[in-house]
């Protein structure tokens, strides 16, 4: 199950006025000016080109009429606990991806795969009848196709993959639907690989994904062939890692902190990497002078242990503070949504 277009449906929810209407969740825009990305948008506003992950500046340009949010986690956490809530009605084996998507094992609650086209549908009206929210969801014999199911027909859609439709449901899409095919996965598939579809990741040698992406090979050989054993279980939701420092003298200069990032990217991954963990979120906050204080949080659309990425991100979530004339008195950096790694991937040019 996952939620529709999560962070602007609950704030139509908040604001009905709101419904129909291009909502663009993020960073101010400051008409065009404004720095730092889209966190999401209104499938409304989905039309004029804005997506999850664009600069600000950009949606701003693509789509100036739509109404401009910055995020409120403390709602949407409310509201997500109240989906779980429901969720966990239907199945007590669940596992929760970030504030909204779940999956759900049901093999213990019906007798066919069919039957559990039926629960869904009560899930998602019951879902929609207590909290005004519609969630897509979809239904296969493994996680993988689930996943992949779920998006198949956003928003608002039930898609059932019946366990002898498995491979041609999968064929024809993108390999970067695979859960952990991100952009730079999916760059070396296409252009080096010349695999496109996950039909040519089933058809290509197992042996050759193998030597050039290690164990991340035979896992995507596995899930293009529909194969995926990995349990419905609890994972690491509420887990993170971060650190915080606090300088002797408040600071101007984004040099240092640019380097205390470093440093405090360069500690925490050493601690991830030992615990063998993957995040999917990092957060950064800064203090200026006079004690305020500033969080900004930036969501990957895929699980990672990719230090250089959180460097990257850390970085750009700061840029925005660069401007200030304040001084810094404090740094912090957290990696979050923490899940174990089930696979180990190796550099892709290994
Ligand atoms: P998603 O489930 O990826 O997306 P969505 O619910 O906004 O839209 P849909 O599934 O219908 O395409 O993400 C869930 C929430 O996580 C989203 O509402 C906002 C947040 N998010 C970010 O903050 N940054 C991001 O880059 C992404 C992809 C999501």
């Amino acid at each position: 199950m996952d939620m529709d277009a999560f962070y602007a449906s609950c704030e139509v929810v908040r604001n009905p006025d709101l419904s129909g209407k291009p909502v663009i969740i993020g960073a101010d825009p400051k008409e065009g000016k404004g720095r730092g990305v889209v966190a999401t948008s209104s499938y409304e506003a989905r039309k004029f080109g804005v997506r999850s992950g664009m600069p600000i500046s950009r949606a701003y340009k693509l789509c100036p009429q739509g109404i401009y949010l910055r995020p409120d986690f403390k709602f949407y956490r409310e509201i997500s606990s109240e989906i779980m809530k429901i969720l966990r009605s239907y199945s007590k084996i669940g596992e929760q991806w970030g504030l909204d998507e779940s999956f759900l094992d049901m093999t213990q609650f019906v007798t066919n795969f069919a039957d559990s086209v039926e629960i869904a549908q009560k899930i998602k009206d019951e879902i929609y009848a207590k909290l005004k929210l519609t969630s897509s969801i979809g239904i296969g014999p493994n996680k993988q196709v689930a996943k992949i199911a779920s998006g198949f027909q956003k928003p608002n859609g039930l898609t059932y993959v019946p366990p002898d439709q498995v491979q041609s449901f999968l064929d024809p899409l993108s390999v970067d639907e695979i859960i952990g095919v991100g952009p730079k996965t999916k760059k070396v598939l296409n252009e080096k690989l010349q695999i496109f579809t996950i039909a040519d990741l089933a058809n290509y040698p197992a042996e050759k994904l193998n030597k050039m992406f290690g164990k991340m090979g035979v896992y995507l050989h596995n899930v293009a062939r529909g194969m995926d054993n990995s349990p419905v279980q609890q994972i690491y939701k509420r887990k993170s890692l971060g650190s915080e420092v606090t300088f002797e003298e408040d600071i101007d200069n984004f040099d240092t902190i640019y380097k205390t990032l470093e440093l405090l990217v360069d500690k925490l991954h050493k601690l991830l990497l030992s615990k063998n963990y993957l995040y999917q979120n990092i957060a950064i906050k800064i203090r200026f002078e006079n004690f305020s204080t500033f969080t900004r949080q930036h969501r990957l659309k895929t699980p990672t242990n990719d230090k250089k990425v959180a460097l990257q991100i850390g970085k750009q979530l700061l840029k925005e503070f660069e401007s200030n004339p304040k001084k810094i008195r404090l740094l912090g950096f957290r990696f979050a949504e923490l899940s174990k790694a089930k696979y180990v991937q190796k550099t892709l040019f290994d």
